[in-house]
């Protein structure tokens, strides 16, 4: 029987500020756009006291906890120590699928041998990244991925649960609907609606009732409100980054050539993802000035891609984040942090449908008639012309 593991860092961001400043300890710590209109990333289990959470709006949480500690934030910092976390998970299990910076699954199935029990082997992972980070995570351990991560959520922060095959419709039947994946408050709501507000309650309703409100959802929640998920844990691929740069022939400045270039390359770095298969969590912007001054920055978003316009998108507002003027010799765009897999979500929209339907097709031309034969709007007036080769 297969057994995963789901680590989620415990207010990932805020714990690592304080654990690097140890005046913020015990203290409630909020880390986010400090700016007029910021938004919460995180706060500490100090500040949520107040009320205070994820993507709040960051005057709403000045309101609720004046007295808090307000702190932008490095993205860079984080990333790294989002890496040596992922290290010491490597360490425990070769399956290891990051989901995003301060969480992964684990397949754990087979790895009994090495440890007395799955308690045991889930202590020995909070220990080590205890010892190696200073930092403390929760876990949940489970058959499959949809209740490993509903239980590293359920004692948190510093939780430990263990939901074994013959405990899971007890320990899931009670909770809300919103614990299961892909439902938001949205359909929570129009669930509710239908009388539906436990998990329990979506596995009794005939999944024709469901479709109701739900379309083809339905079948798939059902599932899971079963406790069935047959999704396995897809280990990033050896590839880590996939990157293309420019040197210009003659410095760029203008606002409007930058971002032609921005788009050129971004379109390059999706095409190689598609190709690939993979989904990229990070970008990042490296630009080398006329002076050979280089600066890179870097921004993980909260749903891996592999589209052109959201690269293209991220790539712009990297750039409004380099502050100069100075001509620019070289640009160049690379994703990383890697995985085969889209995001956390079980549904698509139709209109992520229909986008896959449109870049398989734009891929499928340019692969047969050349990668000039079709671009985007604000490539169409470019002077001169560029190939791959
Ligand atoms: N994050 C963000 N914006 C959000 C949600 C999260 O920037 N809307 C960032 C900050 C978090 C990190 O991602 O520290 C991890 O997200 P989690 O949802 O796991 O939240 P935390 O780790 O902060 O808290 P928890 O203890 O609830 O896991
Ligand atoms: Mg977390």
């Amino acid at each position: 029987m297969g057994l995963i593991m789901h680590v989620d860092m415990d207010a990932f961001y805020a714990s690592i500020e304080q654990r690097d400043d140890s005046s913020l300890r015990g203290k409630p710590v909020i880390v986010g756009g400090t700016g007029a209109r910021g938004v919460v990333a995180t706060a500490s289990y100090e500040a949520r006291r107040y009320g205070v959470g994820s993507a709040m709006a960051m005057s709403k949480a000045r309101q609720l906890c004046p007295n808090g500690i307000f702190i932008d934030g490095n993205h860079a910092h984080y990333e790294a120590v989002s890496a040596q976390l992922m290290e010491i998970l490597g360490s425990f299990s070769p399956m290891v699928e990051p989901l995003s910076l301060d969480e992964a699954f684990l397949d754990i199935s087979g790895l009994s041998r090495h440890h007395a029990s799955p308690e045991e082997m889930g202590r020995a992972v909070k220990r080590r990244i205890f010892e190696e980070l200073e930092l403390v995570a929760s876990v949940g351990i489970a058959p499959n991925k949809f209740l490993a991560k509903l239980a590293s959520d359920l004692e948190k922060p510093d939780g430990l649960v263990i939901i074994r095959e013959e405990n899971v419709r007890e320990v899931i039947r009670p909770l809300s609907v919103k614990r299961l994946w892909g439902v938001g408050k949205f359909t929570a709501s129009q669930l509710a609606g239908l009388g539906i507000t436990t998990i329990g309650d979506v596995a009794d309703a005939p999944v024709e009732h469901l479709a109701k409100v739900l379309g083809k959802q339905a079948y798939t929640l059902k599932e899971l409100a079963d406790g069935i998920d047959k999704r396995k844990v897809e280990p990033v691929r050896k590839v880590q980054s996939v990157g293309n740069e420019e040197t210009f022939a003659t410095d760029i400045w203008q606002r409007d050539d930058i971002e032609k270039e921005l788009l050129r390359l971004s379109e390059k770095v999706g095409g190689r993802l598609r190709r690939k298969g993979l989904f990229a969590l990070t970008v990042t912007l490296k630009v080398r000035f006329a002076s050979f001054s280089t600066v890179t920055r870097s921004v993980t978003l909260k749903e891996a891609t592999q589209y052109d316009e959201v690269l293209y998108r991220t790539a712009c507002e990297l750039y409004g984040k380099v502050c100069s003027d100075e001509p620019i010799r070289l640009l160049g765009i690379t994703a990383s942090h890697l995985t085969e897999t889209e995001e956390v979500s079980l549904f698509e929209s139709e209109s992520d449908k229909k986008k896959k339907t449109l870049y398989r097709t734009v891929d499928a031309l340019k692969a047969r008639f050349g990668s000039a034969i079709i671009t985007k709007a604000n490539l169409i007036d470019t002077k001169e012309e560029h190939h791959d080769k």
